[in-house]
């Protein structure tokens, strides 16, 4: 475990339509009026270009908690209490966490969320098992094209819907090509993923050299294919997307 500070992008997904086990929950919780975000933090977010799903642990309890007058964040409880005292809950009394309600993933899986600067403008909520509570904010943006973690899970579950409990419309087997390198083309994930026969998201070994792998030729031989830094280096893009995505109010920087 890394002693350094690791600073996210935290992305806001604003919930367009809640899953039916959702909307029962939260049935006269929320003024009908809030903007409710979900909230996943990335180290990547010139990848958001690429957002096909976002994930969410069945096993995981998450809250939705005050962030204003008008807007709320879908966190896990950990994640809550680190914006707090990040100074990321405003207009609220100092250091007062205020949580709404209490969801477990499994009750928001089917939802929809808008995904700043993705073609798609809206994706499905969707289940991933190897979500760790203790790291970000409990939510993590698919991004197939670019994340190996992200390809073989969606891969999975296209495969076994029926065992996950979800409609297998809900999992984008679209591939955005959004980055491309020298060696690896504009797919580097499921070029990975294939060439090293990683079959199962419970690979771990060698997932975790093919994202080493992706991460490393990602950032420093990769060039940016999609958007408003298209043409560049991933290196020189990586923080003009972040900055872009804080100034249009998508994200929020969180750190731990
Ligand atoms: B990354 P680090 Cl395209 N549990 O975002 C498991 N994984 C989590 C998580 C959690 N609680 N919170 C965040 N993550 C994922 C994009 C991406 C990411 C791409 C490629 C690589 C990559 C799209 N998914 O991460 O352990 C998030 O996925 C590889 C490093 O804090 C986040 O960035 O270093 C990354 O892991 C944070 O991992």
């Amino acid at each position: 475990e890394s002693v350094r500070t690791q600073e996210y992008t935290a992305i806001k997904c604003k919930v367009k339509q809640w899953s039916e086990q959702a909307q029962r929950i939260l049935e006269g919780k929320i003024p009908a009026d809030a903007n409710i975000y979900m909230v996943p933090a990335t180290l990547r977010p010139e990848t958001m270009y690429g957002q096909t799903n976002v994930f969410v642990s069945p096993a995981i309890t998450y809250g939705i908690f005050r962030v204003s007058e008008t807007d709320f964040f879908f966190v896990t409880n950990r994640a809550a209490r680190n914006m707090a005292f990040q100074g990321i809950f405003t207009g609220l009394d100092w250091g007062i966490v205020q949580r709404v309600v209490e969801l477990s993933g499994s009750d928001v899986i089917g939802s929809t969320v808008s995904a700043p600067l993705s073609r798609q403008g809206e994706v499905y909520v969707i289940p991933m098992d190897t979500i760790s509570e203790t790291k970000g904010t409990g939510v993590v943006t698919s991004v197939p094209s670019d994340s190996p973690d992200d390809y073989a899970m969606t891969i999975e579950l296209s495969k076994k819907a029926d065992f996950y409990g979800i409609s297998s419309e809900w999992v984008s087997l679209e591939l955005l090509p959004i980055i491309d390198t020298p060696n690896h083309g504009n797919l580097i994930a499921p070029t990975l993923v294939k060439q090293m026969k990683i079959n199962s998201p419970k690979d771990t070994q060698r997932l975790a050299e093919a994202k080493e792998q992706a991460y490393k030729v990602g950032f420093y031989q990769g060039t940016l294919i999609v958007g408003e830094f298209s043409g560049m280096l991933v290196q020189d893009a990586k923080n003009l997307v972040r900055q872009s995505l804080i100034d249009s109010h998508d994200a929020i920087e969180y750190c731990e």
